[in-house]
């Protein structure tokens, strides 16, 4: 094996917050949808889909460097799903939490001089860059239209997407 017992854990801990993180994408597109906006539904329908690609991602990488790859309970998706600023209020700070376990995962590869995992994190790293600002503006878009301009948040929504 090409990691340390160690990492090989940790690895399989950042797969199921992965799944964990498709979860809860998946319950707030299903709240977001049962308020009436479909688009804005699709878009975290599709994060979710994202999600799960970062988890297979992961998932190949262990097996590709010998490691073993288990399969641990999903946590039920916790939070206040009742306005469309509180979804994307805690979808944002759900990406924080992300990027600080990555962030630790390439402070451990660092430390173990594991060069093989440290090159294949940065990819998770970037990503976060991304992730993070897409759901900072999308507060801003939420908090700027207010509970009476959904339409046109969907609206602005549809567009982003292309
Ligand atoms: Fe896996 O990037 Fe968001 O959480």
């Amino acid at each position: 094996m090409l990691i340390s017992e160690q990492m090989n854990a940790k690895l399989n801990e950042q797969i199921n917050f992965e799944q964990y993180s498709a979860h809860t994408y998946l319950g707030m597109a299903a709240a977001l949808e049962s308020m009436g906006l479909k688009i804005l539904a699709d878009y975290f329908f599709k994060h979710a889909d994202e999600e799960r690609e970062h988890a297979m991602k992961m998932i190949r990488y262990v097996l590709s460097v010998g490691g073993k790859v288990t399969m641990k309970t999903i946590d039920e998706p916790k939070g206040d799903w009742d306005s469309v600023e509180s979804i994307a209020k805690q979808s944002l700070d759900h990406e924080l939490e992300v990027t600080k376990r990555i962030n630790e995962l390439v402070a451990l590869a660092d430390q173990q001089r594991d060069y093989a995992t440290r090159s294949f994190l940065q990819w998770y790293v970037d990503e976060q860059v991304e992730e993070v600002s897409s759901a900072e503006y999308l507060l801003t878009l939420v908090k700027a239209a207010g509970p009476q301009q959904m339409l046109g948040l969907e609206h602005r929504i549809a567009q982003m997407m292309g």
